[in-house]
């Protein structure tokens, strides 16, 4: 609960934070504002992810606030030696990848900050907030309820959090709560134009092409129910393109008219298959996402699949064709 994550901030000095792998804009800007905030009120902190970054979140870390895991400076003890360690936008050790044995090994107080749906809690605390549009919206009432003002970098890292999770204010997480946050920051001070366009309009050509071939493979299936995307590795290469540069092509299928679910298999450079879904307003894919071993929210989820890239197409259209003839 909140409460107790008030608590553990007074109590304690020495700070590690940690998001998912492959951050994205919320992880990034949550864990770029709540280091911020800490740092402010004289607390030790080092926030650490895995993976990749993407060059569009640079801008909010300028200031090298938050570091990647294998190219930070003796991380391990850093974790080992903290007092508490904070787990955003996710809630599940394993989705921070090579930084799960360390955060789990360190005897740091544990705690949670997510909007994910929990299924249970190895944690000493967690606050899962599922109303919550973003991580991000829970930090900004964290320092709130703290006496904190709103920086410029926080208010920042705390915009585009919610513009990221919520699709630019368009997703059914969008609350009266999220747009009187985002009301707040801009009366701090956020230019709302300018991080758009530093957030949705950096793309590289390389990006917007491989958009193209997106689009124009789409497969539809379960009577129109289900649109879906397959890239391989060899179609990453030929547009000279990265796995990080799909992002956002699902919620763009998503606009089919008759069109319930989206799914996005893609291949890994280490051959795994990372699948994305998206649902209009029935289907529940964090519960389909989770027979497959991932999860998420109802509306957006994903797992990762220890197989063929052909294998998981099949696996895929099979268990949501099932999972939307359970639903109607
Ligand atoms: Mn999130």
């Amino acid at each position: 609960m909140l409460k107790e994550i008030i608590k553990a901030i007074n109590e304690h000095d020495s700070f590690v934070l940690a998001t998912h792998f492959n951050p994205d804009g919320d992880g990034a800007g949550s864990l770029v504002a709540l280091s911020a905030f800490l740092k402010g009120i004289g607390k030790k902190v080092h926030a650490y992810y895995t993976g990749h970054l993407i060059s569009t979140y640079n801008f909010l870390n300028t200031d090298g606030d938050i570091e990647q895991y294998e190219e930070a400076e003796d991380p391990d003890s850093r974790i080992a030696g903290a007092e508490v360690i904070m787990l955003l936008d996710a809630n599940e050790w394993s989705r921070t990848e090579k930084m799960e044995r360390p955060l789990k090994e360190s005897r740091a107080l544990k705690l949670v900050i997510d909007h994910h749906p929990i299924e249970e809690s190895v944690f000493d605390s967690t606050w899962v907030d599922v109303a919550a549009a973003s991580v991000g919206e829970l930090i900004h009432k964290l320092i709130k309820e703290m006496g904190g003002g709103i920086t410029e970098k926080i208010g920042i890292a705390l915009y585009v959090t919610i513009l990221t999770d919520t699709g630019s204010f368009r997703f059914s997480n969008t609350t009266a709560n999220t747009h009187r946050i985002a009301a707040d920051l801009i009366d701090a001070g956020v230019k709302t134009s300018h991080l758009y366009q530093a957030v949705y309009e950096r793309n590289p050509v390389e990006k917007v092409r491989l958009l193209g071939h997106c689009l124009a493979n789409i497969h539809m299936d379960c009577n129109d129910l289900m649109a879906w995307i397959s890239v391989s590795q060899e179609t990453l290469k030929k547009y000279n393109g990265a796995l990080w540069m799909l992002d956002g092509v699902v919620e763009v299928v998503r606009t089919i008219t008759e069109v319930e679910t989206t799914v996005l298999i893609a291949e890994r450079e280490d051959g795994k298959i990372k699948v994305s879904f998206r649902s209009r307003d029935k289907l529940d894919v964090n519960a389909l996402a989770r027979s497959m071993g991932g999860g998420g929210h109802p509306r957006a989820a994903g797992c990762k699949l220890d197989m063929s890239l052909k294998d998981a197409e099949e696996l895929v259209v099979r268990k949501v064709e099932e999972a939307l003839a359970a639903c109607k």
